[in-house]
């Protein structure tokens, strides 16, 4: 092989693995991120990216607890109604200085990268989209330990509660 062709080559896969260490770690943070607001109970509310602002089971209790029960209903279970803890989420956003009328999308997005997007319409809905963390009185557990929290949105309108969302770390606002 020429020696011009050997170093275009080792240059391209010199920069190649550059490229890939880079996603692998900014991958890597993401992931840590992720695990450490699990681990603290913490959402993160993000707008354009970048966090405005985290809340914590305290806050978030403070917003106004309420229990009510909902049915849940999925792909292979018959509807069954369960109990649960917790708060309206346009309060909680309202509490931590979110004026929903001032945003499109409500993106909730989950450790396992599920994501639900809601319309301020929807977030305005009164007695409908509920973040909880609680069921029948328990705490809701994380993915790791079986579990469906340490929060969870339910959508008590949603029929087959396929935007009912677990595992829930952070909420993105878009205008
Ligand atoms: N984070 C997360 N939330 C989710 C899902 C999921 O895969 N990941 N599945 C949805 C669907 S399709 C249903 S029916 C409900 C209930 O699912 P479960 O019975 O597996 O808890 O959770 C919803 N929320
Ligand atoms: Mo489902």
């Amino acid at each position: 092989m020429k020696k011009r062709n050997i170093i275009i080559i080792s240059t391209v896969s010199i920069i190649l693995l550059i490229i890939v260490a880079v996603f692998a770690f900014l991958n890597a943070g993401n992931v840590r991120e992720k695990k450490n607001l699990e681990e603290s109970k913490t959402i993160s509310i993000k707008s354009g990216g970048i966090e405005i602002r985290k809340i914590d089971m305290e806050f978030i209790k403070s917003a106004g607890e309420k229990d009510f029960s909902a049915i849940m209903d999925t792909s292979d279970s018959e509807p069954q109604e369960h109990y649960y803890t917790g708060v309206p989420l346009k309060n909680a956003l309202q509490k931590a200085g979110v004026d929903i009328g001032d945003y499109k999308m409500f993106s909730v997005k989950a450790i396992d990268g599920y994501v639900v997007a809601f319309n301020k319409e929807e977030i305005a809905d009164d007695d409908n989209i509920y973040i909880v963390y609680k069921e029948n009185g328990k705490d809701l557990g994380t993915k790791s330990s079986g579990g469906r929290g340490p929060y969870q949105v339910i959508v008590r309108k949603d029929q087959f509660s396929m935007r009912w969302c677990k595992y829930v770390v952070e909420i993105e606002l878009s205008k």
